[in-house]
C-alpha cells in the first residue's frame, strides 16, 4: 500500500463497519449532506453486533422501542415491533429494512475488512488496505464505526485444537445455527451473553455444563409481547420518548430518581426493589436510588437484595451459593438481565463448575480439564466476551501523522478528546469511542449523538474550506484525566470488569467509558463547537 499517491482522495468519507453507527453515518454524510461516502463492512450483511451475535436467547437488553433509530419519524411510526426485548433475529431484521428504506447497500462494500488505515501527512488523506487484498481506498475523512463490542476475546487454553467436537464463539454464531440436541455441552462464560444463552441450550441440550469464573447479578428482563395499545401509546408520545432519551444521564427514557438509598427506611427500599424486580429490566439500577454506583453501603442493599432472590430461586443451596457475586459492586460491572437464568439452576440437566476455584487447564479431545476434574463434552461454547473498545480499532494498523502507529499511542490505555478523535490522528473520527458515554449508555443514543457531531463537523470544515482537523495533545491529555477522575468518583473502578480491561491478559487497567452521563457529555460537545471547536486544530 502506498502512501504517496498525490491524486485527489476517492471519497469524502469512507466509514469502517455497517452497524447501528456506520449506517446512520451514511445516511447522514451521503444523503443530507451530499459527500460521497463509502462503507467497508468485514460481513455480507448490515448489522454490525447484531449480525455476529446469534447465538440462543440472543436479546437485547434495552426495550426496543428506544433501542432504535430516532432520526426518521416516519421509520419509528411504521416500524412495529413485537415484544418488550427485541431478539437478535428482529433487530436484524429492522437494520435490514433501514438499509433498504433509505438504500444504503449500494455504497456498503461488504466482506472486505480493513486492515490498515494510513493518513498522508502532506495532503491529509486516509489510505485504507484490506485484508487479502491489494486494493486500497482513500478518503478525506475516516470514521471508526467499529462498535464497542466486535472483536472476539477467545481464552487461549491450551489444547483446543485437539477438541474432537464442536466449539463456537458466541459472537461468530454460525447462519445455521447449531443443533444441541442430544448433545453435552459445555458453556465458558457467565456474563450477559452466557447468561442469555444459558436456559436456551439447557432447553434442547442433553446435558449443559457452565464454567464459571465469575457470578454476576442479573435482573428478571420480564420479556412479553409488546401489544398493541402500548404500541400505539408509543408511538403517539414518541417525540417526548425521544427527548426524555437525550436528556437523560444513560440514553434511556426512565424517570430520574435523585433519592439515596439512606433516604427511606429498611421496609420502604426493600419495597422499592422489589416493585422494580418485578418490573424487570435496567429500571431496578436506574429508578431505585441515585447513589448505587457510588456509594458502597448504598449498593450492599441492592447487592443483597439480589442475592437473597437467588437463594429463593435456586433450590438446591450449594448451587445458590456458588451463584452469589461476591467480589464487584451490583451495577459496576456491565448488569445482566434475564429469562429464566437462576431457574435453569434447577434443572437435572444443568451443571456448575466454579473454575475460580478449579481454573480450565486444558481444552481436551474429549472436552474441558479443570484443577480438578476433566468434563466430557461434544460442544463447547465460549461466551467469553471481547476485547471491548480499543480491540476492534487496535485490530487496524492504524497510522497517523508522521507516520505514529496507534497502537504504540495507546500502549497504556486509550487516550482520546471526547471519545471523538486520537490526537495525531487527523480526520480520524471514532463513533462512541473510548473516553464517550458510549457502552454506559443505550447505544443508539451514543451514536445518533456522535454521528451527528461529526458530520456536523465535516460540513463546518467544507464551509469553511478546511481541509484537516485534528485534537491537540495537551486538550487530550486533560480530557483523560476527566474521564479517570470521573470514574474514581465512583465504585466502577473496584470491579475487574471489560469498562477496565481486565477480562483480556495483558491489557492496561484503564475506565474506558465516560461515566459523568450522556447529558453532562453533551453539553460538553456542543460547548466545544459553540467554542469554534475548542480543543481542536484545524486548518
Ligand atoms: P463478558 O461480559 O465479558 O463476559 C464474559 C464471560 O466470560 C465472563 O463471565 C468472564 O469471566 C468469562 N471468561 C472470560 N475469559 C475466561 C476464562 N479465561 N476462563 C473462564 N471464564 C472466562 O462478555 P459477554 O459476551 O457476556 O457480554 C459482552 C457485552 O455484550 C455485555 O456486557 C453487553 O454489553 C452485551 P470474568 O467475569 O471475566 O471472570
Amino acid at each position: 500500500m502506498s502512501n504517496e499517491s498525490s491524486a485527489a482522495p476517492q471519497y469524502d468519507v469512507v466509514i469502517i463497519g455497517a452497524g447501528f453507527s456506520g449506517m446512520y453515518m451514511l445516511h447522514r454524510a451521503r444523503d443530507l449532506m451530499g459527500l460521497s461516502a463509502r462503507v467497508i463492512e468485514a460481513g455480507d450483511g448490515v448489522g454490525g453486533t447484531w449480525y455476529w451475535n446469534r447465538y440462543p436467547g440472543a436479546r437485547c437488553d434495552s426495550e426496543s422501542y428506544y433501542y432504535s433509530y430516532s432520526f426518521s419519524s416516519e421509520l419509528e411510526q411504521e416500524w412495529k415491533w413485537s415484544s418488550r426485548y427485541p431478539g437478535q433475529p428482529e433487530i436484524l431484521t429492522y437494520l435490514d429494512h433501514v438499509a433498504d428504506r433509505f438504500d444504503l447497500r449500494r455504497d456498503i462494500q461488504f466482506e472486505n475488512t480493513v486492515a490498515s488505515a494510513h493518513f498522508n501527512d502532506a495532503e491529509n488523506y486516509w489510505t485504507l488496505g484490506f485484508d487479502g487484498s491489494d486494493e486500497t481506498v482513500t478518503a478525506r475523512f475516516v470514521v471508526g464505526a467499529v462498535g464497542c463490542l466486535s472483536l472476539r476475546n477467545t481464552p487461549n487454553f491450551p489444547g483446543l485444537d485437539s477438541f474432537k467436537g464442536d466449539w463456537y464463539h458466541t459472537g461468530a454464531w454460525p447462519h445455521e445455527g447449531v443443533d444441541f440436541s442430544g448433545k453435552r455441552v459445555g458453556l465458558i462464560g457467565t456474563g450477559s451473553t452466557g447468561i442469555q444463552a444459558t436456559p436456551v441450550i439447557a432447553a434442547e441440550a442433553d446435558h449443559l455444563t457452565i464454567f464459571q469464573r465469575t457470578p454476576n447479578f442479573s435482573i428478571p428482563a420480564r420479556n412479553a409481547p409488546l401489544d398493541a395499545e402500548t404500541a400505539a401509546e408509543i408511538k403517539a408520545n414518541y417525540a417526548e420518548i425521544r427527548q426524555r432519551c437525550r436528556e437523560s444521564g444513560h440514553g434511556f427514557p426512565f424517570e430520574t430518581i435523585e433519592r439515596l438509598a439512606s433516604d427511606v427506611s429498611d421496609e420502604e427500599r426493600n419495597s422499592i426493589y422489589e416493585a422494580l424486580w418485578e418490573q424487570g429490566g435496567f429500571r431496578f439500577l436506574a429508578e431505585s436510588f441515585s447513589d448505587l454506583r457510588t456509594d458502597q453501603e448504598a449498593n450492599d442493599t441492592a447487592a443483597n437484595f439480589i442475592r437473597q432472590k437467588i437463594r429463593e430461586m435456586v433450590k438446591d443451596p450449594e448451587v445458590a451459593e456458588k451463584l452469589l457475586p461476591f467480589n464487584h459492586p451490583y451495577g459496576t460491572k456491565r448488569p445482566p438481565i434475564d429469562t429464566d437464568y437462576y431457574d435453569t439452576f434447577n434443572r437435572d440437566n444443568v451443571s456448575l463448575i466454579d473454575v475460580r476455584k478449579a481454573p480450565i487447564e486444558a481444552i481436551t479431545p474429549d472436552g474441558v480439564k479443570t484443577a480438578d476434574g476433566e468434563y466430557p463434552l461434544d460442544v463447547i461454547v465460549f461466551a467469553t466476551g471481547f476485547d471491548a473498545m480499543t480491540g476492534p480499532l487496535l485490530n487496524i494498523d492504524i497510522r497517523g501523522a508522521g507516520g505514529v502507529r496507534l497502537a504504540d499511542v495507546w500502549e497504556g490505555g486509550p487516550r482520546t478528546y471526547l471519545g471523538l478523535q486520537v490526537a495525531g490522528f487527523p480526520n480520524f473520527f471514532t463513533v462512541t469511542g473510548p473516553g464517550s458515554p458510549s457502552v454506559l449508555t443505550n447505544m443508539p443514543v451514543a451514536i445518533e449523538q456522535h454521528v451527528e457531531w461529526i458530520s456536523d463537523c465535516i460540513a463546518h470544515m467544507n464551509e469553511h474550506g478546511l481541509t484537516r482537523i485534528e485534537t491537540t495533545d495537551e486538550d487530550q491529555e486533560a480530557w483523560v484525566q476527566h474521564v479517570s477522575e470521573a470514574a474514581d468518583e465512583t465504585l466502577f473502578p473496584k470491579a475487574n470488569s471489560w469498562y477496565v480491561g481486565a477480562n483480556v491478559p495483558g491489557k492496561s487497567r484503564v475506565f474506558m467509558p465516560y461515566v459523568a452521563g450522556m447529558d453532562v457529555y453533551r453539553e460538553k460537545c456542543n460547548e466545544v463547537v459553540a467554542n469554534g471547536y475548542e480543543g481542536f486544530v484545524t486548518a
